[in-house]
């Protein structure tokens, strides 16, 4: 039986906290953040420099939401590792949603907002669609169907270059059965041939009644703005439900959150990644318009923890740093980020952690 750490690191120690710069985070004036911020579209994408420029974002002029408006919800469903967040972050054309060359990065909704013309469209990327395991990916897959079916369309987005084999094949047998128009986007055409291609496309057509196939490089952006172009025509007529120039919905803490996990996706080998969650703790205004932002990773093991610390604390501070540069980037304030690790060996099975993440708890 492994020793039970729940309490262990609840008394933080200094080389489990880490600053990766020396800051002196003792201001006054120590406020909250707004739980829902506005992201400004202008400012996040040229910050970001994605594929896909925000529509108007060079011009300033933004499109307005008159007599002919439209918004609705696009689900961005489809395998892990498919390109889904990376579809969505070039359609919005800024980051709001994490990217790694892991599968599973995605773990709960994310809405990013799109303008087109007079259209609104709110894209939901998901979790990847896999044979669920644990009980943590029973509550991601679970989410990626849900908000399918509660969209008012679905883009199914297929790695062109695996095409339909054993992961994809019962994602588009379910798929077939949505009752909102569904298109497909054969993403990562820059990896394949044009005939293997067009035979794919073939196929598609034959197993599924698609609204429309595109077929895209969410990553070079080929393709995107003729997707984004046809999903603004498939939105309902309709007031628009965010203000212009928001880009997403999650509270900021929690993307931050995100960013962090996106690096020790990247960083980190093995089960860790699997073996991990992020949760913002605090968030407050410091001296000098910088904002201190305290986040608790937590593993299931010893062994875990030691891995995320690396030799010499090196594994989280190049974590925390590259987590800081891009939260700094994106919200232009100086940031003093401080990351603590804890062990919660069922930190996968606690209902308050589903919670944090925004993703049902399922029964078992
Ligand atoms: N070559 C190429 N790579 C791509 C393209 N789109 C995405 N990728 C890469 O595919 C990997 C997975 O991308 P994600 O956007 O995280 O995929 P996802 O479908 O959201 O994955 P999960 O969240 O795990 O379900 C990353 O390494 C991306 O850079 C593309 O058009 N071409
Ligand atoms: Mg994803």
């Amino acid at each position: 039986m492994p020793e039970n750490k729940k309490n262990k690191t609840d008394a933080l120690e200094d080389n489990e906290h880490v600053e990766d710069e020396t800051a002196e985070a003792t201001g006054t004036a120590e406020q909250d953040r707004p739980q829902v911020p506005v992201y400004e579209r202008r400012r996040l994408s040229e910050e970001d420099g994605g594929p896909v420029p925000a529509p108007g974002a060079e011009s300033g002029e933004r499109p307005s939401a008159g007599a002919g408006s439209r918004c609705g919800f696009a689900a961005v469903i489809g395998a892990p590792n498919a390109g889904k967040s990376t579809l969505v972050n070039a359609l919005v054309g800024a980051k709001v949603s994490i990217v790694t060359h892991k599968a599973q990065t995605t773990r709960t909704r994310v809405r990013g907002i799109a303008l087109d013309g007079e259209a609104q469209i709110v894209l939901v990327d998901t979790p990847g669609i896999f044979a669920p395991k644990r009980r943590l990916d029973r509550a991601m897959v679970e989410t990626a169907w849900t908000e399918a079916r509660e969209a008012d369309v679905a883009v199914l987005v297929v790695d062109a270059a695996r095409g339909f084999d054993d992961t994809v094949d019962p994602i588009v047998n379910e798929a077939a059965n949505l009752k909102i128009p569904l298109i497909l986007a054969l993403n990562k055409v820059d990896k394949i041939h044009k005939e293997k291609l067009l035979a794919l496309a073939g196929e598609a057509s034959e197993r599924l009644k698609l609204e429309s196939l595109f077929m895209i490089s969410a990553l070079s952006g080929d393709g995107v703005e003729d997707l984004r172009g046809f999903l603004a025509t498939r939105m309902p007529y309709g007031p628009w439900l965010f203000p212009e120039d928001q880009i997403a919905d999650a509270p900021l803490r929690q993307w931050a959150a995100e960013i962090t996990r996106e690096k020790m996706f990247i960083r980190l080998h093995e089960e860790i990644p699997y073996s991990s969650t992020v949760e913002t703790t605090s968030w407050k205004s410091v001296r000098k318009g910088a904002v201190r932002i305290e986040q608790t990773i937590f593993v299931e093991r010893e062994s875990q923890r030691k891995i995320v610390l690396g030799a010499k604390g090196q594994a989280i501070k190049h974590i925390s740093m590259e987590a800081r540069k891009e939260i700094e980037e994106a919200i232009e304030t100086p940031v003093h980020l401080f990351l603590f690790v804890k062990v919660r060996e069922n930190w996968a099975d606690d209902p308050e952690r589903y919670r944090e993440m925004g993703l049902d708890f399922p029964k078992k």
